[in-house]
């Protein structure tokens, strides 16, 4: 519990940190977005961690030295409930309650894909659904203004 608190401390700090090195030119409509896996522990670092409604690109880059990872794009009302059911067999959330608004599908280690989507204002949480990814941590919010 106590190592979980640290490795999410040390994800928001390496978050700001690539916030603060965003180049100026870069549109604020693209997003960075890297996934990663260390041990037990895996996320994704987004380069914003919100944007303006409209067209949005995810960049996404699957930075794993050995899983394969996806990113989900998924609108919620609420930042604490995200009126998720699990899908217990599987060991993941069951897409059916997510809403999908758009997803890479499974990225091997090492691969890139842009995905780009068309958002209203609202809350939105970025999933990785593979098995047990989503228990261990693996989604962020993301806000849209
Ligand atoms: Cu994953």
């Amino acid at each position: 519990m106590k190592m979980k608190r640290l490795v999410a401390t040390m994800v928001c700090a390496s978050g700001a940190a690539m916030l603060m090195g965003a180049p100026a030119a870069q549109a604020d409509s693209t997003i960075l977005a890297s996934m990663w896996d260390r041990g037990k522990s895996m996320g994704f670092t987004l380069s914003r961690a919100s944007a303006s409604a409209g067209k949005i690109t995810f960049q996404v880059t699957n930075d794993s030295a050995s899983i394969t990872h996806e990113l989900l794009v998924s609108p919620v009302k609420n930042f604490m409930n995200f009126g998720y059911k699990p899908d217990a067999a599987e060991a993941r959330v069951d897409e059916g309650s997510m809403n999908i608004i758009e997803e890479t599908h499974g990225m091997k280690p090492g691969t890139y894909k842009s995905i780009t989507v068309d958002l209203k204002p609202g809350k939105y949480i970025i999933v990785c659904n593979k098995p047990g990814h989503f228990s261990d941590g693996m989604f962020l919010p993301f806000v849209v203004y």
